[in-house]
Parts: structure tokens; C-alpha cells; sequence
């Protein structure tokens, strides 16, 4: 008892007292709060043996020294030895000893390249893997159990990533900014390397490998060729060591037209023999620094980005020819399906699929196509990407948004991995029911030899990383479903709670609970009922239904929304654009009828008049109006739950999110007052009763404006 009483008490101390800026993430390795649980884990952590030696085997141990540290207050340090009586033994499948060898036979052939097995066996727990890399995994599998305050007796799992391609995509530029980056600078001092390699760096690899991220692509998919010289490749080169014992390769966005400008090529044209040789010689070059270089990440003819089409070529000759000049040396090509025409000759979310599609099949077998989760970009609520499914012969792999361009940037408290479950677990019907978009990216629904997902990273230099602190759980959550795309978002979000903050019960439900109601919150205070694209101009931040003319159409809100007296709405059916036509005739026919499609996608596919009836029983405008207010409500709703918990963690990150979430309210205000007012315009109609009144006029709101927004 009396021990209970002191390890509590130094718990206490130590969580509350001591301020918490948040770098440790998910690695805070908190002391036991219960002496007894901490006397069953301890033998677990005085003799090790760790089997091998590599990088990796030192950063294994270097972590289990780390974490016991957090765990026994520095009262306990491992030793790693080769000890008969070590009670945690750690190695590849060829160490373990030959009796266990037979006796789990079975078990053992089921662990893949990056797998491992934790098995508990006569007091002793084993962590077993084919590769190094599986035992750090492993290990984080371990450490994260300690850290979840799972019973180590008894306990056994066995863990196979499901998704080869586990990849951050930074948009980070070399000057430091990241485009679309609300947590700081890059935190890649491109200036300082080669020579100092920053202790973030190792951090952030240490928090990478804890999730199972195995990829980062480094710079940014707006490319800048220099990237690709001397200068930066020995740059590039000391994060790829500092990474590879972490399991992490590195990856380069390529510029298509590097070739001129690096070299004064007169052309890029992938069919050109000049052009190919510069690649072939570049990607030579490129491996000469980094002899385990993943590859390349592409964006060609996007938004002002050279590509194929510059030389009335395809994306698939433009890949093949990057494919190529990597294939001798293991690298492989994730060509961006984020293709869309400056002119707008259709309908902007079918033109990916329209160009792709007629594509499958023509792709190298070391391209993999990487597709947005929705046909626009990254709004707050998109149907899947419609080339999910329709691409059997084409490996396509997932990119999400971590960072949150379209949901609040960085002071928006909502749970992304909500939203991609949500797709995830979408049917594309692509192999009748069941196909799901986690299957097709798994390769069981088409068998793709790469499989692979995606994360824009929301990282920066802040000392938390992310900016708002919950945004680390959209990280954790990302490498999470990495892994597995099937894996249950609550138990992420019970394990990250656990470890980012405690285990305390009643903090865990109340903060769950916000993290589980705030994507559909969100949603209904920004973009209810399926409108998408009202955010401001260019950076995005705040309303802008109003955002129209300027040089493209399809960058306005008044494209997207349609905004008349008589009706709102895209229509996308038959008698529309039909990007509908796109999705299975399962889809087509959920999608097709106003009256019956979910009200979350309604005017994403459908004009709608102002005075139609809808399901709930509400007019078209009652029902936006209402959906507004219950966004404002519930982000007041998520503000009440957390203020109860003051007290209960650290002062510093309470206050951070408290202060935060007082802007989310606000912000929830200023959408709903100024969507409302600028649609009230069309319709003509009053606000319901339930709906505040506005806090100011129209005018105020067009007329809002503040400079320097981040992440242009
Ligand atoms: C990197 C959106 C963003 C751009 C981004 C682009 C992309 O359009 O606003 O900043 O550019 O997506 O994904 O390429």
C-alpha cells in the first residue's frame, strides 16, 4: 500500500507539476501509476537480451533505456546481455532457440518482412521477427503495452503491416516554409546539413518508427529541382542515414522538367532519348549518396506543375520514364493522379478518373498512383475517389491529408482518423460487395504488387509539432491505419490518449468523446449537406462562398456551390456533369435520387430547390440552417467537456487546447453567421427559429480580411 501511495503520489507530482510542452508525443513513457503493475513489469526491463548487431539493435535498446527511464523514474536501469535469465528476449526468427524453433513453427512462418510476434512463455516475453526492422517494431509494440498498462503475462500478438508503402509526404520547401503547414517551419535545416543532424531528426524517426511509418518523402510536391544537385543530395543523403536505422528510407519529389532546367535540356519529353538518359543518369547519381533510396513522388501537370502533357504525353509515359531510370536499383515511382486542366473543360472532380482510367495497365510495374481519398482535394467531406476500384491492372495507393488545409488548419480540434475510416471503409463494389477502399489499397481486391498509403504531413517546427496538440493523434492515427487500414479508430484514440496524456478513465471517455464527435461537427458548422470549396481564397482559412471570378473557375466557391434564387448544389447525375457515372451502379444508385441519397453528399450531386423537402422533414434551407447551428453548438459542446477537465493534466497543454478550442468556437460562429447570411441571400428565407442571429452584417463578413495567413 505504502508503495502504491508513493508511486501514485510521484505520479501525480510528475504529471501535473511539471510542465508539458509536448515533444514527447506519444513517447511520453509516464511512471506506473500502480505499484503493483509496476512490480510486474519491472523484471521485464532489468535483463534484456537483444540478439544481433545493427543500427537498428542499438536504436532498439537506446528506446528500451528511454522508456524505462519514463516508466521507473530512473530508478531501474536495463542491462542487455546475452543472459540465459533475461525474462525479455528480443531477436530474429533464425535466433530463436531450436526447441521453441518446432514448438512454434506455425507461428514463426507467419511473420512477414516488417512483422513481428510478442509471445509471453514461462515468464518470459519474446519479441520475434524476420528483420531488424521487425524487432523494432516490435519493441515500439512492446513499450506501447507498458504504455497502455497491458498485463505483460500472458500477452501475445502478432502484427503484420498490411500496406507495404507506409510514407509522410512533407510539402516542405527548401527556404523553410511548408506550403499548406500550420506548426512552424520545415523542420529539415537544409542549411545546417550535412553537417549538423538535429536532434529533432532522431525524434521525429523515433516517433515515425513507432507507428510503423517506413518513407518520407521529404520536399515538397510543388518541386524544386534543386533538389536534385550535389549541393542537396549530400543533404538529403545525412537524413537518409539518420533515418535507416529507424527503418526509414527517403524519398525526393522530382520537377519534371529538372532536365532543363538543371542542365539546359531542350526539352523534357519523356519519349525523348536525351531526356531519359538525364534520368538514368540522375537516378544513378542519386543512389551513389543514398544507396537505399525509396524513389520518387511526382506531381506532373497539376496546377502549374510541367508534365507529360507539355509533350502531348501520358501520365503513364511520364512515370514509365522515371520508372525506368530507378528500376536498377530497387526504387519505384508514386505518380500523383491529381491531374486536373487549367481550362476547366469539365467537371474538376471527374477529370483524374477520365485521364487514368483509359491508363490501367500501362504503368510499369514500379509505379504506384497516388490518389487523393476524395475526387476534389482533401475538403471535410468527400466521397471516395472514384478511381479506387476502377483501376485493376494499375497499383494505386492513398494520400491523405494529415495536415488540415480545409479543416480549421491549426486550431480546429477534430479527429481525422474519423474521416478516414469513413473512406476506408467505403464499397466501391469493384469486385462485387465488399470492396471495400482499405481492400483495394490491401491488393485484395485487385492483387497489386505495391501497396501503399500516404500522409501530408502536419509537422513543423513548433516544439509540439503539430501546432494543436490533439493534431499528434492525427499523425499516430495516420501510421496506425498505415499499417492496418482496418484497424478500430477508437482503440487508436483510447491508445494515443493513454499514452500522450494518462490513464486516468474519466479523462480518457471525455476526451474520446470530444475526439469522436468532432468530424461531424465539424463538418456541419463548415460545409453541411455536401457543399464543398466555400473556404477563403488561396489560403483557405475561414468562409468564402462568396470567393468567385479571378483566374480559374474551378479555384471559386461560386463553381462548386451554384448558389441561384431558385436552387444550390452541383449537379453531378446524368443530366449534370455525371462524374456519378464514375462510381458502380450500386453508387449510382444510392447517389442518383435527391430524395433518397444520405444528406451528406446531397448537393455534392445535386441541385436542390431551397424549398425542397428533405427526409429529416426540413426544407433544403431549414435543414442547412439548423445542420450550421448544431456545428456551432456541438464546437461549444466539445469546449464544455474539456474545460471539466482542468486539473487533471499539466497546465501548459490544457490551457493550449482550452485557448484553442475558445477559436474553434468562434470560428464555428463566423461560418455559420457568414454561410448563412450569403446563402440567405439566394433563398430569400428567414433563419429558423433555433438559429442565433447573426453577429454581424454580410458586409462584415466580405469585408473580413487578415494578412499572413500561414501555409501558402
Ligand atoms: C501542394 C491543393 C493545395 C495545394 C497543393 C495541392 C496538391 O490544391 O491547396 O497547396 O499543392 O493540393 O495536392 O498538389
Amino acid at each position: 500500500m505504502k508503495q502504491f501511495t508513493l508511486s501514485l503520489a510521484f505520479f501525480l507530482c510528475f504529471s501535473l507539476t511539471f510542465a508539458n510542452d509536448g515533444y514527447k508525443l506519444w513517447l511520453q513513457y509516464y511512471p506506473f501509476e500502480n505499484a503493483e503493475h509496476e512490480a510486474s513489469c519491472l523484471p521485464y526491463f532489468l535483463k534484456i537480451s537483444v540478439v544481433g548487431n545493427s543500427q537498428t539493435i542499438s536504436v532498439i535498446k537506446e528506446e528500451i533505456e528511454i522508456a524505462a527511464e519514463g516508466f521507473f523514474a530512473k530508478k531501474h536501469k536495463p542491462e542487455f546481455q546475452q543472459n540465459p535469465d533475461a525474462r525479455l528476449w528480443i531477436g530474429t526468427i533464425e535466433s530463436v532457440p531450436a526447441n521453441l524453433q518446432a514448438a512454434w513453427k506455425s507461428e514463426l512462418s507467419q511473420i512477414t518482412e516488417e512483422g513481428y510476434w510478442i509471445k509471453s512463455q514461462a515468464g518470459r516475453l519474446y519479441i520475434i521477427g524476420k528483420t531488424d526492422k521487425g524487432l523494432l517494431y516490435g519493441t515500439f509494440g512492446f513499450l506501447k503495452a507498458v504504455q497502455t498498462r497491458t498485463p505483460l503475462d500472458g500477452f501475445e500478438i502478432l502484427e503484420n503491416p498490411k500496406i507495404q508503402l507506409r510514407l509522410l509526404n512533407h510539402w516542405d520547401n527548401l527556404n523553410r516554409t511548408v506550403e499548406r503547414g500550420y506548426a512552424g517551419f520545415s523542420i529539415w535545416n537544409w542549411h545546417r546539413l550535412p553537417k549538423h543532424i538535429d536532434q529533432q531528426y532522431i525524434d521525429y524517426a523515433r516517433a515515425n518508427a513507432s507507428i510503423g511509418i517506413n518513407g518520407v518523402s521529404v520536399t515538397n510536391v510543388n518541386a524544386n529541382a534543386l533538389v536534385l544537385t550535389p549541393e542537396y543530395l549530400e543533404k538529403a543523403k545525412a537524413l537518409a542515414d539518420a533515418f535507416r536505422p529507424y527503418g526509414i528510407k527517403v524519398y525526393l519529389t522530382a520537377r519534371f522538367n529538372a532536365p532543363m532546367i538543371l542542365d539546359n535540356l531542350p526539352t523534357a519529353d519523356p519519349l525523348h532519348p536525351a531526356v531519359q538518359q538525364w534520368w538514368k543518369n540522375k537516378a544513378k547519381e542519386i543512389y551513389g549518396y543514398i544507396p537505399d533510396f525509396g524513389g520518387f513522388l511526382v506531381k506532373a501537370d497539376s496546377e502549374g506543375q510541367p508534365g507529360p502533357h507539355n509533350y502531348g504525353r501520358t501520365q503513364a509515359e511520364g512515370a514509365n520514364m522515371l520508372a525506368e531510370a530507378v528500376k536498377p536499383f530497387g526504387g519505384i515511382v508514386m505518380w500523383r493522379a491529381f491531374v486536373y486542366n487549367e481550362k476547366t473543360p469539365t467537371d474538376r472532380i471527374r477529370q483524374a478518373y477520365d485521364e487514368f482510367k483509359p491508363l490501367d495497365g500501362k504503368f510499369r510495374e514500379n509505379v504506384i498512383v497516388q490518389v487523393k481519398n476524395g475526387p476534389l482535394d482533401f475538403q471535410p467531406r468527400e466521397p471516395f475517389h472514384p478511381l479506387f476500384g476502377a483501376m485493376p491492372k494499375t497499383p494505386l495507393m492513398m494520400e491523405f491529408q494529415i495536415t488540415k488545409e480545409y479543416l480549421g488548419q491549426d486550431t480546429h480540434w477534430v479527429n481525422l482518423a474519423s474521416m478516414w475510416r469513413e473512406i476506408l471503409d467505403a464499397d466501391t463494389y469493384a469486385e462485387g460487395k465488399g470492396s471495400t477502399v482499405s481492400k483495394v489499397l490491401q491488393g485484395k481486391v485487385h492483387p497489386y504488387s505495391l501497396t501503399g498509403i500516404a500522409g501530408v504531413a502536419n509537422i513543423g517546427t513548433d516544439r509540439n509539432w503539430t501546432g494543436h496538440p490533439t493534431a499528434q493523434a492525427d499523425w499516430y492515427a495516420f501510421g496506425k491505419l498505415a499499417w492496418n487500414p482496418d484497424a478500430d479508430v477508437d482503440r487508436i484514440a483510447t491508445d494515443w490518449i493513454k499514452m500522450t496524456f494518462m490513464q486516468d478513465q474519466d479523462f480518457i471517455n471525455t476526451t474520446k468523446g470530444i475526439m469522436m464527435k468532432s468530424y461531424p461537427i465539424l463538418v456541419e458548422y463548415m460545409t453541411p449537406l455536401g457543399l464543398h470549396h466555400i473556404m477563403a481564397r488561396s489560403h483557405h482559412w475561414g468562409p468564402g462562398p462568396w470567393v468567385t471570378g479571378g483566374g480559374r473557375e474551378d479555384w471559386t466557391a461560386t463553381y462548386y456551390h451554384r448558389a441561384t434564387k431558385d436552387s444550390i448544389g452541383f449537379d453531378r447525375t446524368a443530366g449534370g456533369s455525371n462524374a456519378l457515372a464514375q462510381y458502380a451502379p450500386e453508387w449510382e444508385k444510392a447517389w442518383g435520387n435527391p430524395s433518397t441519397i444520405s444528406l451528406d453528399y446531397l448537393l455534392w450531386f445535386h441541385r436542390v430547390p431551397w424549398d425542397f423537402e428533405l427526409s429529416t422533414g426540413n426544407t433544403l434551407w431549414n435543414e442547412m440552417a439548423l445542420r450550421y447551428q448544431r456545428g456551432v453548438e456541438g464546437a461549444r459542446w466539445m469546449e464544455g467537456q474539456w474545460i471539466q477537465l482542468e486539473g487533471k493534466i499539466d497546465p501548459e497543454r490544457y490551457q493550449h487546447i482550452a485557448s484553442f478550442l475558445r477559436i474553434q468556437v468562434e470560428e464555428a460562429v463566423w461560418w455559420r453567421d457568414s454561410c448563412l447570411l450569403y446563402f440567405q441571400q439566394f433563398s430569400g428565407k428567414p433563419l429558423p427559429q433555433s438559429v442565433e442571429k447573426p453577429l454581424h452584417d454580410l458586409n462584415y463578413y466580405l469585408n473580413f480580411k487578415r494578412n499572413f495567413v500561414p501555409g501558402i
